[in-house]
């Protein structure tokens, strides 16, 4: 007796050793489907003997193949956004879908704010100098203060409110916008993204991708700003135009950017690779060891309470 639970999962796409240990210590079979050699010729033999989907953001799952998995019930995926998962089309199907929404909440805000302190005190550039012996030729430049800039948030979610906690914690002055003004949140809304993004010191992304939310800072959103401001981006890369955003920051017309998420990624070729007020990482906000087993124990307990016949804990519905 392996005191597993007795369930055939079907496992999308390459994902991280953390989340596959995590169904292996609990389901009795997790079936990799990037192992097979022939996927598609696999899923037509083998597709209906699977009720449960396991994936992630960053690999989705499309309705051409839950075409292919007659018998699903639940897609548990690893990540908080669901934009690369067809969630309409699922729940037309009486399919579940789940996220992990919340457990990766500090992280992401924590990059936000590592983000805003980098830029502002040019971090890297003032790491760069020591390396480089500079400093033995004069002191470094004068940088900028974060305490009582404005820090303008766009998407006032879970991740935007942690965000603004922090900001809040840092003597900055927040303001925000969303779809809609939150009730219980006491800091000021911003009724447009032009007027946010002109009042922003920092202006930080929050916001799920939708289509309602692609380039959403777009050019001339971008010519609005301060030149001193800084763009933020712990998003997705869709809700930049990031050709725009690259014109911004080679012209001056904003003095800098973080972005953990980018239109192409992995971003490998990109002119923001050589620029120098730019800070990039690899869409690892939610990358640490605590939030990453919590994605991946969140995503066994949906999968858990669904063989239950429980509610899951996180669904998601458009
Ligand atoms: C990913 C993310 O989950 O949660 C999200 O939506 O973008 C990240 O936390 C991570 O890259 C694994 O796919």
């Amino acid at each position: 007796m392996s005191g597993k639970i007795d369930i055939k999962i079907l496992l999308m796409g390459k994902q991280s050793d953390i989340y596959i240990e995590a169904l292996q210590a609990q389901f009795n079979t997790v079936h990799q489907l990037i192992l097979e050699a022939q996927p598609t010729e696999f899923l037509k033999q083998h597709g209906h003997e699977f009720q449960v989907v396991a994936t992630s953001n960053s690999v989705g799952i499309r309705a051409e193949v839950i075409d292919q998995l007659p018998s699903l019930k639940l897609i548990a995926s690893f990540g908080v956004g669901f934009d690369s998962i067809d969630v309409a089309y699922a729940n037309q199907k009486n399919i579940i879908v789940t996220n992990t929404p919340n457990v990766l909440n500090d992280c992401v805000a924590d990059t936000a704010m590592m983000m805003t302190y980098a830029l502002s005190r040019q971090l890297l550039q003032a790491d760069r100098f020591v390396r480089t012996g500079a400093w033995a030729h004069g002191e470094y430049p004068l940088t900028k203060n974060t305490a009582r800039k404005v820090c303008a948030i766009l998407g006032m979610g879970n991740i935007g409110e942690a965000i603004a906690k922090r900001a809040a914690a840092a003597d900055m002055e927040i303001i925000y916008h969303n779809r809609s003004k939150k009730e219980h949140v006491s800091y000021c809304y911003v009724d447009t993204v032009s007027e946010l993004a002109k009042q922003a010191d920092v202006l930080i992304l929050a916001l799920p991708s939708t289509g309602q939310t692609q380039h959403i800072l777009n050019a001339e959103i971008l010519s609005q700003m301060k030149k001193t401001a800084f763009v933020v981006n712990i998003a997705r890369g869709s809700v930049i135009d990031q050709q725009a955003l690259i014109y911004s920051l080679q012209t001056g017309q904003i003095a800098g950017a973080g972005l953990d998420v980018f239109e192409v990624e992995p971003c490998v070729d990109s002119p923001l690779l050589t620029m120098d007020q730019v800070i990039l990482t690899p869409h690892y906000a939610s990358g640490t060891y605590e939030t990453r087993q919590a994605m991946a124990d969140l995503v066994s307990d949906n999968i858990k309470a669904y063989l239950d016949g429980k509610d899951v804990f996180t669904p998601v519905t458009v």
